[in-house]
């Protein structure tokens, strides 16, 4: 297991310097996040990014992500000419030592919640996700709601360029059924992973966040039956999954070491964090530790362990504590308490 942080370049008020010395992180896990989707990745800026890293003395083995423009998702004639460009960036990845690619297959939107800062009683806050808010709300709405709550922060996922034309896109995917959109998915990762293969490039496909359709929208990734059929349109290695354990457990029905066992040999990067279900469907991220949340940890880090799990993980969005302000869910305190917590459990689990 190798732990990382994520870190969001130049954009991240958090600084290298203080993500290398939270105990046990190696790397961090990072994008360029101004460039559009769809854009090759230059190589002199992927150097850049690399050495960057490295002078801190940290590791940068995995791409979060990489995204996929809206043609290749909406199966359109122009795809071919943005999965050539892909591929491209996938090339050049390669050439500064990434091991693997983060992406998502979601149509339009990345994760989606109610609340960026939602507090709790313990004086912190967090995100929320509130299912009477997003079946009253609109798209446009959540996009400005976030606008304004971010402090003029660019949200992964939720960046202006993806924003701007965000009622046009979900307008193209009405004629999109949901067996076309795996049609889609199956014309995509037939085309990148012989060459992500070619490359040594793990691709690894992040579940959708929350697990279940949002605005009429197709989902793929939600469910350990949906897993299964991603993983087998493509049988390789290198057609892999990030396992995230708040995004399938936001649904209680997911049972995620069974996730976990069931994929091993295909999860090459983890995010691991904890959520608190409430009664009516809703949902909290909560601080890492089990007595904090309703997912149990130790199960989920035992079932990594065992199935001798030797890929990257890291602690995934954290609680504002301390009075800390910054990128919702990427504070870098409660982030820090994750890891090392995570690393307590490795530890134990690994004896
Ligand atoms: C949110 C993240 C996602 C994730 C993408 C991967 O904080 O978990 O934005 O990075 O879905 O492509």
């Amino acid at each position: 297991m190798q732990m990382t942080l994520r870190w969001f370049g130049k954009l991240d008020p958090i600084p290298l310097k203080h993500i290398r010395q939270v105990p046990g992180v190696t790397g961090v896990v990072t994008s360029l996040m101004h460039i559009p989707a769809g854009d090759v990745w230059p190589l002199a800026e992927c150097e850049a990014m690399r050495d960057e890293v490295n002078a801190a003395g940290l590791a940068v083995e995995v791409i979060e992500s990489v995204n996929i423009h809206e043609d290749i998702k909406l199966g359109v004639p122009e795809r071919d000419g943005w999965i050539e460009a892909y591929i491209e960036t996938l090339a050049n990845l390669s050439k500064v030592g990434v091991k693997v690619v983060c992406y998502n297959f979601m149509p339009v939107l990345d994760w989606a919640r109610s609340h960026l800062f939602y507090p709790l009683p313990d004086g912190s806050n967090t995100m929320f996700f509130s299912r009477g808010f997003i079946q009253n709300t609109t798209p446009q709405a959540l996009a400005a709601r976030y606008a304004e709550q971010s402090g003029g922060i660019d949200l992964p996922g939720w960046e202006p360029e993806r924003l701007k034309d965000i009622v046009a896109t979900i307008g193209r995917y009405k004629s999109v059924s949901q067996e076309q959109y795996w049609d889609n998915a199956r014309y995509f990762l037939k085309k990148v992973i012989p060459h992500a293969e070619r490359l040594g490039i793990k691709m690894a496909i992040h579940p959708d966040d929350p697990p279940w359709p949002l605005f009429g929208l197709p989902r793929l990734i939600n469910s350990r039956d949906n897993i299964k059929r991603f993983l087998e349109l493509y049988a390789s290695p290198n057609n892999g999954l990030t396992l995230c354990t708040g995004s399938l457990g936001a649904d209680p029905g997911n049972d995620i070491p069974a996730v976990i066992r069931a994929f091993a040999d295909r999860i090459h990067f983890a995010h691991i964090r904890n959520l608190k279900h409430l009664p009516n469907g809703d949902f909290y991220e909560s601080a890492h530790p089990t007595s904090c949340g309703s997912l149990n940890m130790p199960d989920i880090v035992r079932a990594f362990a065992e199935a001798g799990f030797d890929g990257y993980i890291r602690p995934d969005h954290g609680r504002m504590v301390w009075d800390e302000t910054g990128r919702a869910g990427y504070g870098l305190y409660d982030r820090a308490m994750g890891a090392a917590y995570l690393t307590g459990l490795w530890e134990v689990l690994k004896q």
